[in-house]
Formats: structure tokens, C-alpha cells, sequence
């Protein structure tokens, strides 16, 4: 009580300083690189910072998925792995977390997000069905189309404009949803599939207010929501701040309503649940369960570690505990927007509002002069990288791949490079460094030129495409 109330009177400071919930116990070196070295090194990679070797980083905002700093307490838990190979203590404790904090009944664990995606999809989608989903992500819609369904974009029209200031552009649009049903029949959704915080929209939450009228659409049309609650304690507490009757709640009272009104969900736990690797698959319902646990034997592993080690899951059952804590996403969130502010301020084209887990550049406002299959999102992430040492990602049309109809690049509307920060593992000074690189690239951004796409593999591209400058 006391603690929830202390928390409150912080957010109700919002301009005032965040600051970390923990102090520095164990530090990991960074080699410095020059401008000639980073030269060869993205040249030698393809133009391409997925196939960067690390050590040629400075600062690594790739991702935040698995690169997040553990506590002394999930280290101190890594100890307590039963590594049965089956009825591992751990487990049961991870489904004491699963059912306490999301209130799901049952757990199916999997190896990474993308694992219990695979065994979701397989279970749940026949060949034909349409997926509804408040933006694709590049996982979830490649194992939807794998299982022979076709993914159907229902999320709000202004998630697809970097520019509006919409506080919940992760909303589902009712009609888009109605107009799928009135188009191929209820029965031919096998579910929707809903994400907290939109990675590829740029870190955009949805509304409870949007998930109570979502929830009453698909009762009376009988279609399951399945949440991908990857990032869903993030979105939890953009609801505790930005939504009207919210903020006397906390983030772990928000995610259980948030929960309480899906059937079931998938999880990257990379993410928000700051473990390094494990993901689950969890439901309420016994049958299906039971088919996601058949299933998970066949591709993962046994039914009670689904690919991880029992540590692992220890580790995880205790990072629930940790991203819950409302200073923890105070200070989370609020070392994004501390970017994300410094950028605007310079007057740097981002997406807006700042979002979860990154701030995203917007490369098509950067570089107009470059066409979009020259690719100049990569492009613009390529040069971050030789300025500063920064590793960025695209989120623009080499990870939109091609439409299957036509075999054309899909040209999204958002041509974007992600900022992503892990968390708990990079200071304020290196938020100044990367806005100091990101507006010095801004400045000579004139001279950039596109790529040229020389190596392109069938899924997946943006893994492990190569590049040559023009
Ligand atoms: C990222 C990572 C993973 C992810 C996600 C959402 C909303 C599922 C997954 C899959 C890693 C990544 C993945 C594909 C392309 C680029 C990067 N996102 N749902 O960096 O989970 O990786 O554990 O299999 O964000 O955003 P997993």
C-alpha cells in the first residue's frame, strides 16, 4: 500500500527525473572501434546489422529481446534449476507465476516466442482461415501462413502514420474487424491475435476501453482472442497512465484485466519478463492445452520445459515478479522517451507518440530522395552504425518482405529504424552519445545513398539479406 501509493505520487510528477530502481553490481566491457574499422566491418556484414559480429559494437540497440540485464535475484535462481527432464520444480513454479500474474489456467512452455507461435498456429489454424491481427509481426504471420492462413491487418488507420500523436494507435478497428467477418464468416477465424505495445507500429499500446469492445465483438461472434503478450506489462502501464480511470491501479492489477479478457496468449519472455531465452504458449481452455502439449513434444521438448532448462524457467518465474514493479517500468519506459525527447527536441523525424520499447527513426522523412526499394532504412542503419558504433534495426520494407500474391517488396507505409534499448543494461550517457550520432548521421543525411539487395533468403529476409551500396 504504501509502496503503491509512494510509486503514484512519482507518476504523478511525469517531468520530473526517472531514475533506476537498482544499482550496478557486475559490469561487462565495451571495445571501441574507429570509423575505418566500422567501415569494414558493415561492408564484411552486408550492409546488414543483424550479421554484425557484436564485438564490433559500441552500443547494441538491435534488440531488446534477450538482452536485458538479470538481478542478482534471477542469477541467484539460474542455482535453483531442476534439470529433470521431466516434473522440474521449476516449472510448477513458473506456472504459479503464469496463473498469479496473468491468471492464464495452463502452460504450455516453449523455447522462445516464435516456438509457441509454431505450435499455436499448427493447432489452431486450418488451411484458408483469415488471422485477424492489430499489425503483423514477422514471426506470428509467417507461422500463420505456414499453417495455411492469411494474415488480415484490423489495427487503427493512424498506426500506420509515424506522424499522429494517437495515445493508443495498437487499437483494433471494430469495422475493419466486422467488415472480415461479413466478408469470409466467423467460422473461417479461427482467432484474433492481439499485441500489447505493437512492435512493428512502433512500440503502440491498445486501450482497455478497445479490449472491452473487442472482447464483446468476438463473444457474440464466438472468435477467441490470443494475446501476444510479449510486451503486455508495457501496455499495462501506458493504460495506467494515458486512460481515463487507470491510474489509481497498478500495472499488475491492469495486465490480469488485461488477461482476464483474452482466452489465451503467446510469449516471447525475452522481453518483457527479462530472462535471456524461454517463451510458453498459455490457454484457458483443457482441450487445447492438451493439443499444445501433444504438440510441443513433437517440436520443443517435454511438456513441462518445452525447450529450456529448468533454470531458465526459474529465472523467468522470478522476472515476472521484477516487471510487474511500477518503478521498474517507470524507469524503463522513461529511459525511452528520455531518447526519444532528446531526438525530437533536434528536431529528428521519429515516430510518435514515443513508444515501449525503442524509438523508431523515420527513414522515409530522413531520406526522400531514396525510393523504397533502395531500401533506406537499412541504409540509414548502416550509417548510425559507421558514425558511432550503434547497432540499429531496420523496420521498413526489408521486413515486410514480399506479398505472396505478387511476389513485389510490400512497401509498408512506416519505413522505419528501431532504437531498441534493453533493459536495465545502458546509462543516460550512452542515450546522450546515441542522439548525438543519430542527429550527426541527420545532418549529412543529403549524401546517403540506397542499397542495393545482392543476397535474399526465403523467409525471413531481413535476418540474413545482403547489401551493396549504389
Ligand atoms: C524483436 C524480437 C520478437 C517477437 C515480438 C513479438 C511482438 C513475437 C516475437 C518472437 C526478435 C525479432 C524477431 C523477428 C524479427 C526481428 C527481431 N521480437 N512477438 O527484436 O519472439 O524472438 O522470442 O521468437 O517482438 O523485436 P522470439
Amino acid at each position: 500500500m504504501n509502496a503503491e501509493s509512494h510509486s503514484h505520487e512519482h507518476h504523478s510528477h511525469e517531468h520530473h527525473s526517472w531514475a533506476e530502481p537498482y544499482k550496478i553490481k557486475m559490469v561487462e566491457l565495451l571495445r571501441m572501434t574507429t570509423r575505418a574499422e566500422r567501415e569494414q566491418a558493415i561492408l564484411e556484414a552486408g550492409y546488414n546489422t543483424f550479421l554484425l559480429r557484436s564485438e564490433d559494437v559500441y552500443i547494441d540497440l538491435l534488440t531488446d529481446s534477450g538482452t536485458s540485464a538479470m538481478s542478482d535475484r534471477q542469477w541467484a535462481g539460474l542455482m535453483m534449476g531442476d534439470e529433470a527432464y521431466s516434473g522440474s520444480r521449476n516449472f510448477y513454479h513458473l506456472q504459479d507465476a503464469v496463473r498469479e500474474f496473468y491468471g492464464y489456467k495452463y502452460l504450455v512452455p516453449t523455447h522462445q516466442g516464435r516456438g509457441a507461435e509454431h505450435i499455436m498456429s499448427k493447432i489452431m489454424i486450418k488451411p484458408g482461415d483469415y488471422v485477424p491481427g492489430n499489425m503483423y509481426f514477422t514471426t506470428t504471420r509467417l507461422h500463420q501462413e505456414l499453417a495455411g492462413g492469411a494474415f488480415v491487418d484490423v489495427i487503427i488507420d493512424e498506426a500506420h502514420d509515424p506522424a499522429s500523436t494517437h495515445p493508443f494507435k495498437g487499437n483494433v478497428d471494430l469495422r475493419k474487424m466486422d467488415a472480415l467477418v461479413g466478408k469470409v464468416g466467423a467460422d473461417r477465424i479461427p482467432y484474433i491475435s492481439l499485441e500489447g505495445c505493437v512492435n512493428m507500429a512502433g512500440g503502440q499500446p491498445f486501450s482497455m476501453a478497445n479490449l472491452r469492445e473487442l472482447h464483446a465483438f468476438c463473444r457474440r461472434h464466438g472468435i477467441p482472442i490470443m494475446l501476444d503478450a510479449t510486451r503486455t506489462i508495457e501496455n499495462a502501464w501506458f493504460i495506467r497512465q494515458r486512460e481515463e480511470g487507470y491510474a489509481d491501479k497498478s500495472v499488475r492489477q491492469i495486465l490480469r484485466e488485461i488477461c482476464d479478457l483474452t482466452d489465451g496468449c503467446t510469449m516471447s519472455a525475452k522481453k518483457d519478463l527479462l530472462v535471456n531465452i524461454g517463451g510458453f504458449f498459455a490457454c484457458n481452455d483443457e482441450q487445447l492445452c492438451l493439443k499444445a502439449q501433444n504438440m510441443v513434444v513433437v517440436y520443443e521438448g517435454l511438456h513441462t520445459y518445452g525447450g529450456m532448462a529448468g533454470r531458465d524457467m526459474e529465472a523467468m518465474a522470478i522476472g515476472i515478479q521484477e516487471a510487474v514493479m511500477e518503478e521498474h517500468q517507470s524507469a524503463r519506459i522513461g529511459q525511452v522517451h528520455y531518447l526519444g525527447r532528446k531526438l525530437l527536441d533536434a528536431g529528428v523525424p521519429i515516430v510518435r507518440p514515443i513508444g515501449s520499447h525503442a524509438v523508431f527513426l523515420d527513414a522515409r522523412a530522413c531520406l526522400p530522395h531514396i525510393d523504397q526499394d533502395l531500401y533506406p532504412a537499412q541504409a540509414l542503419a548502416a550509417q548510425l552504425y559507421i558514425e558511432a558504433g550503434i547497432r540499429s534495426m531496420e523496420r521498413g520494407n526489408v521486413s515486410a518482405g514480399r506479398d505472396p500474391a505478387t511476389g513485389n517488396n510490400r512497401r509498408p507505409n512506416l519505413e522505419l529504424v528501431r532504437l531498441t534499448l534493453p533493459r536495465r543494461v545502458y546509462t543516460q550517457a550512452h542515450m546522450d552519445v546515441t542522439a548525438e550520432a543519430v542527429v550527426e548521421v541527420y545532418k549529412r543525411r543529403n549524401e546517403i545513398r540506397g542499397l542495393k539487395m545482392v543476397y535474399e533468403p526465403e523467409y525471413l529476409r531481413f535476418f540474413q539479406a545482403r547489401f551493396e551500396p549504389l
